[in-house]
């Protein structure tokens, strides 16, 4: 049946190319321009469990109609691409780290935000989204510029505040940078950007020395319809497939095709979850951990590497073991610079914030609810406030001379 469906998408595609108009001399019709589609699979790929197959076009009016899996054809859905909203980044670039995004059209909720990464001053960038999020005519695009922390000796800046323990201030600060040559494009139609300037900066000089520009609505104007060149989609479920190597295929309307060779590993049900993954590269200390399946009612007995039982390096007594540490006068230890503790080879998080003078366990010894750790009152509420809701907060003008001091969590 699938295979039947397949075979009337092609038929109706090829009497498609056969009915454009003739003109006396004329032989054909000019032949569609093919290009190889794209899948995001690269060939060797190890998949178990569940995966998204991708299959893009790169030709106008050549359209994704099938993706294949060894001689059969399976059921995709149709996907209108991938948008290219790409750009010059001016002489200041953006920084991951600050969270700077764009929202495009309605879709502005926080997991459509699509971020800058890290993009030095003088490159250009793109940032891509689902073709399904424009539309024919207006389509609005808002960049916007993100905040963090940076240290500052500035007792005047916005939002300034004192860190305890003699460790300096922060300010919150947002990101600056300029973007220029501004374009969107996405395959088979044609978007005009021209109501927008050639150029837009973002940013706050310091912790807000210049006069913020924190988002900016851009204006693209869509001729077409997105997805009249369109991809395909497909949610794989790997154990579906016998474990061994299998070809995935992607194939245009003009017959354009791409093929991965990938392995499918699905452990037995039951059988216990090994980390390093299925083909991984490893080099130099690799721990190795097997888990038990989340139903399994047994633990994992033993670990062999090439046959043989693997061999650890000491460990502690089984149990509980507790670190005992103080931290000495002066200075503190703070949650947000992810301060740890190696075990041999696992890697056990300090957590919380802790004063000086303080005698702390280590929180690898609380296995129950009854051990959490200790933290000091004033510096450890949960952190709800970001650096760019302090600076909503904050004053717009400071007093002079007076430190800014905000309670605000991190
Ligand atoms: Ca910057
Ligand atoms: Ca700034």
């Amino acid at each position: 049946m699938k295979r039947t469906r397949a075979l009337w998408t092609l038929v109706a595609v090829a009497a498609a190319a056969v009915i454009a108009p003739t003109s006396a001399g004329a032989e054909e019709a000019p032949p569609v321009v093919a290009g190889a589609p794209t899948l995001n699979l690269r060939d060797g790929q190890a998949l178990d469990g569940t995966f998204t197959v991708k299959a893009e076009p790169t030709a106008e009016n050549d359209s994704v109609v099938d993706i294949a899996i060894g001689d059969h054809t399976v059921d995709g859905v149709r996907t209108a691409g991938t948008a290219h909203f790409a750009f010059d980044m001016g002489g200041n670039g953006t920084e991951a780290r600050y969270h700077n995004y764009i929202t495009v059209n309605d879709h502005t909720a926080e997991a459509d935000r699509v971020f800058f990464p890290d993009i030095p001053g003088g490159n250009a960038g793109v940032l891509d989204f689902p073709g399904e999020w424009l539309r024919s005519g207006v389509n609005t695009i808002t960049v916007h510029a993100g905040a963090n922390w940076v240290d500052s000796t500035n007792t005047a800046a916005i939002g300034y505040e004192q860190l305890p323990n003699g460790e300096g201030g922060r300010c919150p600060n947002f990101d600056d940078f300029p973007l220029s040559s501004i374009s969107l494009s996405l395959l088979g139609v044609v978007i005009d950007g021209e109501q927008n300037l050639f150029s837009y900066s973002f940013g706050d000089g310091t912790c807000g020395t210049s006069t913020p520009r924190l988002t900016q609505a851009l204006t693209f104007v869509l001729s077409g319809e997105p997805g009249s060149t369109s991809g395909l989609r497909l949610d794989l479920d790997t154990r579906s497939l016998p474990n061994g190597t299998h070809t995935i295929k992607a194939i245009t309307a003009s017959g354009a095709t791409t093929s991965v060779n990938v392995g499918v590993n699905n452990p037995p049900a039951g059988s216990a979850k090994v980390t390093p993954a299925e083909g991984a590269l490893v080099r130099g200390t690799q721990p190795v951990i097997a888990a038990a399946p989340r139903e399994g009612d047994t633990g994992v007995d033993a670990i062999a590497l090439d046959g043989a039982p693997a061999q650890n390096a000491e460990t502690l007594a089984p149990g509980t073991s507790t670190l005992t540490f103080t931290i000495a006068a002066g200075n503190s230890a703070e949650a947000r610079y992810h301060n740890y503790l190696m075990v041999n080879g696992n890697r056990l998080g300090l957590g919380g914030d802790y004063g000086a003078g303080e005698r702390r366990r280590s929180p690898s010894s609380c296995r129950t609810a009854s051990c959490a750790p200790v933290r000091t009152p004033s510096r450890c509420s949960p952190a709800t406030t970001t650096p760019a809701a302090a600076r909503a907060s904050a004053p717009t003008t400071t007093t002079s001379g007076s430190p800014v001091r905000r309670s605000v969590s991190r």
